[in-house]
């Protein structure tokens, strides 16, 4: 029986491991002994069975136009759209401004504590499918504290989810609260508040929506109470604004990680500073082709940012706007950049070294991403740099 790298992953997930497989814990690689028989793969299905961390995931952004419509439905809203496929084909978008309009008007579905479960599990179930082993996610509370909606019924309905997620569908989770910049800092501040009775449950605090007259200077005081209350810091920078902006947050937040960056690149003297400091950048190429950031995907200077030794890892954002979840990210990137199975590997790996977790818990996933790496036989003609 041959089996797929996909379905090999499934069965070690499951602990049952296939009849031919029982060998796993041998140590000669599996391509190596002809007693291993997994079917040869093609860069894609290597992709997809690869065990990877996502780090830049909007939970709002997950929302597919089908649920979008049940939920609105369901709690009696009007929507600019009758159906999911006019609301996909609305899913046009300019610029980053463009998208965010559409954005918060469809996340205004989510009414009810069950509204944020159903959105929540719905991502879990894609990610787990992808062989995203550990999720840290972000919400936006002030677009739905805004309507009038909870924090609370908002956190309650996430974070049911991800409980019920990690006993499921074996899978880590860590939840980023995002401040959105296009508000004061004094608004970002009294969510911050409303927020710290439900620290257990927050791990990290990010900042996002509009990058453009909203510097990060404007949130220093917000991020030094954050850091002093032991938050990991964030923020989304160099995505539609420049190197200057990536620099300014750097030296003004005191984060541990850039969402985007890609704008780094045009500082040299920045860029050696993140090399230097292995400052990670979380990178989302199939949303930076859908907000016009890269006029195409083959212009995306991913590759560019990998060879000049940045701590860059790939993710998918706005998956419901953008064409895509993690897997399709790295496999169009992949196409058209011509990146090599030993890129998509350091992608994964720095998936985990750049995320929150802990010394042993990253190691263990590091661990079950080297014995993928040996394990799994590419197809000859997608195996030559490994
Ligand atoms: C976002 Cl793509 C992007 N950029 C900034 N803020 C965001 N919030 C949700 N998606
Ligand atoms: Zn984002």
């Amino acid at each position: 029986m041959n089996i797929s790298a996909q379905e090999y992953r499934t069965s070690f997930l499951l602990r049952t491991l296939p009849a031919e497989c029982k060998a796993v814990s041998c140590s000669m690689p599996r391509h190596a002994n002809p007693k291993h028989t997994a079917a040869m793969t093609t860069l894609a299905g290597f992709i997809a069975g690869m065990p990877k961390a996502e780090l830049h995931l909007h939970i709002e952004g997950t929302l597919e136009p089908e649920l979008m419509i049940e939920i609105g439905r369901r709690n009696g809203l009007e929507l600019p759209w009758p159906d999911a496929e006019s609301a996909r084909r609305a899913y046009n978008f300019r610029d980053l401004q463009s998208f965010l309009d559409i954005y918060y008007r469809a996340t205004s579905v989510l009414v009810h504590e069950e509204d944020f479960y159903d959105l929540t599990a719905a991502y879990l179930r894609k990610a787990a499918s992808q062989n995203v082993r550990h999720a840290e996610i972000f919400f936006d509370p002030q677009s739905h504290t805004a309507r009038g909606i909870a924090f609370e019924t908002v956190i309650r309905g996430i974070e049911g989810a991800l409980q019920d997620a990690r006993r499921s569908l074996n899978l880590s989770t860590k939840l980023i609260m995002c401040i959105l910049r296009h508000l004061s800092e004094r608004e970002g501040l009294e969510m911050f508040r409303q927020a710290l009775p439900w620290r257990r449950w927050i791990t990290g605090i990010g900042l996002d929506s509009a990058e453009r007259d909203n510097p990060p200077s404007r949130f220093r005081n917000l991020f030094e109470l954050a850091h002093r209350e032991g938050f990991l810091l964030v923020a989304h920078a160099g995505e539609e604004g420049g190197a200057p902006s990536v620099r300014e947050a750097l030296d003004t937040l005191q984060i541990s990680r850039i969402d985007h960056g890609v704008h780094c690149m045009e500082d040299d003297g920045l860029v050696a500073e993140l090399v230097r400091r292995q400052i990670p950048l979380t990178v989302c190429p199939l949303s930076n082709v859908r907000l016009r950031v890269f006029p195409s995907m083959r212009e995306h200077n991913l590759k560019r940012m990998l060879q000049r030794g940045l701590c860059v890892t790939l993710n998918s954002d706005d998956p419901a706007y953008f064409g895509g979840y993690v897997n399709e990210n790295y496999t169009e990137a992949a196409e058209a950049l011509g990146l090599l199975p030993g890129d998509l590997v350091q992608l994964a790996r720095n998936s985990f070294t750049a995320s929150s977790l802990g010394t042993l818990q990253k190691q263990l996933y590091l661990n079950e991403l080297r014995r993928y790496d040996i394990e799994t036989p590419l197809q000859p003609s997608e195996n030559r740099t490994r």
